[in-house]
């Protein structure tokens, strides 16, 4: 099977010769390739022109046997867009410089015309597709409305999100309607990518595993249906990746999604016994990328064993439990791709 026919057979969940794979946050700083790029020019300009996001895109493709590209973009175009100033320090998280919190604050968000400004992430896709053709599966992606909200509160990276997580329970009326504001943005930027070529797109909660699971379901949850109710009438395949979200399983079912990208931390096991007809990605701990080359072979043919058991290796994607961290061998990578791609 080529790569991208064996990415649509997992989004259909029909049968294959082996779960396809792709990892979160493949194009990076681990890469030389994107090391060498970023010494040119700078993050936002890499996103923004869409010849440079390819090169980034197609660093990881060119090492390893993976079957999906991931457009290089960042989840924060979307607070960008909004006027929020977003600016990333050198070798830190990113800086926003206009944080959200009060009703006055969200009232000067630039709302009109904010997909027009973001228009260089579906001509990037466009870009990627016209350069990959059908070789690869291509996915979009955008932050989940709750991620983008916790920043644009935050103002930046944080532990714990305290300012955004006590802005929902100080002034729940103006939470709901920056996240439902967030929520549209996040449908159209999907859809965009869709019709310039994604296949199929993600969704990262990368901080929604902080909420308690009563004020996912009356925050976050809401929003994420605004999104999937759009992109399902559509029929586009939804991936949502919820880090941490290991006790919010049971509720993400109401989400709509197509399918869940497994934190490191829940077990492959429960998730299916949950979702039995749901896709399934994940979910490989990116620490052990850090390590021994045998204990990644290990634990890769571990899982796909264990995918095969419990679906015959229908409805699965091999990846990450969450993103390659910076400093990542580029060799145990290769040990983990390389395993997938012998798998049968
Ligand atoms: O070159 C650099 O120094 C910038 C580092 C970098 C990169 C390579 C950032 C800044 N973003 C990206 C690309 C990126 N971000 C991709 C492209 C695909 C790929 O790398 O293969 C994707 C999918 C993201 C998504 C993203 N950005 C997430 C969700 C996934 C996750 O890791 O949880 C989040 C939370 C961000 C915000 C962000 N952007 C960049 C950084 C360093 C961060 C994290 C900040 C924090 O810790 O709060």
């Amino acid at each position: 099977m080529q790569a991208r026919e064996r990415f649509l057979a997992a989004l259909r969940g029909d049968a294959l010769d082996r779960p396809p794979v792709w990892l979160m946050r493949q194009a990076g700083r681990y890469l030389p390739g994107y090391r060498a790029l970023r010494a040119e020019h700078s993050f936002w300009d890499v996103c923004q022109t869409p010849e440079l996001s390819t090169r980034a895109a197609l660093e990881p493709l060119d090492r390893y046997a993976l079957d999906a590209a991931i457009v290089f973009s960042d989840i924060l175009v979307i607070p960008l867009a909004l006027g929020l100033g977003v600016t990333f320090g050198k070798g830190e998280g990113p800086v926003i410089a206009r944080p959200m919190r009060t009703g006055a604050d969200y009232d000067a968000w630039n709302i009109d015309g904010v997909l027009g400004r973001i228009d260089y992430l579906p001509r990037a896709v466009a870009h990627l597709k016209q350069t990959l053709k059908d070789r690869y599966g291509i996915l979009g992606f955008a932050g989940a409305p709750f991620t983008l909200f916790a920043y644009c509160v935050e103002g930046g990276g944080s532990d714990d999100f305290r300012e955004a997580r006590m802005l929902m329970h100080r002034d729940p009326a103006l939470a709901r309607r920056a996240l439902n504001t967030i929520a549209d943005v996040v449908a159209d930027l999907l859809l965009a990518q869709v019709d310039a070529g994604a296949d199929a797109v993600q969704l990262f909660d990368s901080w929604g595993g902080l909420l308690a699971p009563d004020e996912y379901r009356d925050f976050a949850l809401p929003a994420l249906q605004r999104i999937t109710a759009k992109l399902n009438a559509r029929k586009v395949p939804t991936l949502l990746f919820v880090r941490g979200g290991h006790h919010l399983m049971p509720l993400l079912g109401d989400s709509g999604v197509t399918g869940f990208s497994l934190d490191w931390r829940t077990e492959w096991e429960y998730a299916r016994k949950l979702y039995p007809g749901h896709l399934l990605q994940g979910n490989i701990d990116p620490v052990l990328l850090l390590g021994d080359a045998g204990v990644i072979r290990k634990r890769t043919r571990d899982l796909l064993e264990t995918m095969k058991r419990t679906s015959g290796g229908r409805h699965c994607i091999l990846n990450l439990g969450h993103g390659i961290l910076p400093g990542t061998p580029p060799e145990t990578v290769a040990a983990l791709v390389e395993t997938a791609a012998q798998f049968s």
